[in-house]
């Protein structure tokens, strides 16, 4: 564990100085090209583990300049560095999610896995800090995997009715887990205990009539795998609709007016006043719409109308709006219109833990909420990695180590190697898994060109190559064991295996 935390850290460094040098051209290709490099730290401390930022504007990174492992951060011009950890812990930055770091601190004999809010970060006491795990157990391998939440659609009513009554309802459905919560509020009044809710909808009928005017809903639902959507519709409800004249006109003597209605009883009383004059007497007044056409022409410049309808049930709506005689100038109103939300996604964190025993995949959500255990086998499973809505993962179950897939919620697991000799480290690179094998005697790189047996050894040489990872200039970057003990040495190599090139000479002891 140790010996591959430091190992990493050394390989990643370099990854830092190349993709410094192109931070602002980001080529994610699978062949890559190089300029130049430049070098960010340069002290007597350890530093490694490089992390970008979100955006990209700052690097996250380890160093041991305090006395022990901290996570710092400094701006991407290697400016402005700031200690994100304190603790006597060695901490060591593993990647980001929305401003969040997440982090794995080890101590003697156990790691523990933490989320920090480093957004407004200008010194480690202001850096918020959660922990994800917090036993005596190995809780390593963090991955991040996005898992569909609960849709919410066909929410009723969005627009203008005239019913004072309406049925508020939305559908909703769930591909992952089932639905455990449904509540529904109005105008941010829970009012969850007088709906009905079944498998697919919630509905609402208001228990007293609604007065005209605009109202929101918004309807939650959660899944029992810890996951959840909310979303919120405006509709109003109105008696007076379509009014005209709005914007400028051409004409001194528009038809000035609206459409009429009430779903609460009759309509009653309807007046119209323009410019504050009750023309109500001169106006046209059916039970679906009210007309007036100005007997003198109006003059130019803004006039403003108000419409007042009140149903035999009490309930009253009134409307103004404004208007601009201007003959020699035309200009235009706008609109608006609703639509239905799409599939989204909530990002959750899947880890190995041997907390049962043995190690298992384990998934939480970033706040440290909704703990799940995905495999449970006596054998050991490690290493997630996230492949779409799927957890690719490495598993000793059949006597030696291979990789395996399984579905975001732990079911379907079907074994991807069956070789005898050890296949693990998967790694996702340009939506391709790549892994580790001891297949040839010694370590070597590995693509998976599909999930059934077509795989594709992409290094050949008799020293360890392993650690592949996605490179910001193209192509992917590895180490390979070229020297003497412990003496790593950082290629590239275009993702079909081809173009390998040595990119610095560096000696670790
Ligand atoms: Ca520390
Ligand atoms: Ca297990
Ligand atoms: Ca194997
Ligand atoms: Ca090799």
């Amino acid at each position: 564990m140790e010996k591959r935390i430091f190992l990493v850290g050394t390989a990643f460094m370099l990854l830092a100085l190349i993709g410094c040098a192109n931070a602002s051209a980001h080529i994610y290709g699978d062949t890559w090209s190089i300029t130049k490099t430049t070098q960010l730290t340069n002290n007597t401390a350890c530093d490694g583990l490089p992390v970008w930022s979100d955006f990209g504007t700052g690097l996250f990174y380890a160093s041991n300049e305090s006395g022990n492992f901290d996570v710092w951060i400094r701006d991407a011009d290697s400016t402005n560095k700031i200690q994100i950890t304190n603790e006597l812990a060695g901490e060591f930055p593993l990647f980001t999610l929305l401003n969040n770091l997440i982090y794995v601190s080890k101590q003697f004999g156990s790691s523990n896995l933490w989320v920090a809010n480093t957004l407004w970060a200008t010194s480690a006491s202001d850096v918020e800090k959660i922990a994800l795990t917090n036993d005596s157990y190995w809780n390593t391998d963090p991955a991040l995997i996005y898992v569909p939440q609960p849709q919410i659609y066909d929410m009723q009513p969005y627009d203008t009715i005239d019913n004072n009554v309406p049925i508020i309802s939305a559908n909703f459905s769930c591909s992952y887990g089932n639905v455990s919560k449904v509540t529904l509020s109005v105008n941010d009044s829970d009012v969850t205990q007088n709906t009905t809710i079944t498998d697919f909808n919630v509905s609402y009928i208001p228990t007293e009539p609604l007065n005209c005017g605009q109202y929101n809903f918004t309807v939650c639902v959660e899944s029992d795998r810890y996951t959840s959507s909310s979303s919120t519709r405006y509709f109003t409800i109105a008696y007076i609709t379509n009014e005209t004249p709005i914007g400028c006109l051409w004409t001194s003597t528009p038809t000035i007016g609206a459409n009429i209605s009430c779903g609460f009883g009759n309509v009653s009383l309807v007046t119209i006043s323009v410019d504050k004059v009750d023309v109500t007497a001169n106006a046209t007044v059916t039970p679906s719409y009210v007309n007036y056409t100005p007997i003198i022409p109006l003059a130019n410049g803004s006039h403003n109308v108000t419409a007042y309808v009140e149903s035999t049930k009490g309930i009253s709506d009134s409307k103004n709006w404004t208007f601009v005689v201007n003959p020699e100038r035309r200009c235009s109103g706008g609109g608006g219109g609703g639509g239905v939300p799409e599939t989204s996604y909530a990002p959750k964190i899947i880890f190995a833990s041997n907390r049962s025993g043995n190690f298992d995949i384990w998934m939480i959500n970033p706040d440290g909420t909704g703990l799940q255990q995905l495999t449970s086998d006596l054998s050991n499973e490690c290493s997630p990695v996230g492949f779409g809505s799927k957890i690719v993962y490495v598993s000793d179950r059949e006597g030696n180590k291979d990789i395996w897939i399984m579905n975001n919620d732990g079911s379907n697991k079907e074994q991807l190697t069956t070789e005898s000799s050890n296949e693990y480290s998967p790694t996702i690179i340009h939506s391709k898994i790549f892994y580790l094998s001891d297949h040839s005697g010694n370590e070597d790189i590995w693509l998976m060109c599909d999930e059934d047996t077509n795989k594709e050894r992409l290094t050949f040489s008799t020293v360890d190559e392993n650690m592949p990872s996605w490179s910001p200039i193209g192509g992917i970057i590895y180490a390979a064991r070229t020297g003497v003990n412990d003496d790593y040495d950082l290629w590239m190599m275009n993702t079909n295996g081809t173009g390998k090139v040595q990119l610095h000479a560096c000696s670790v002891k």
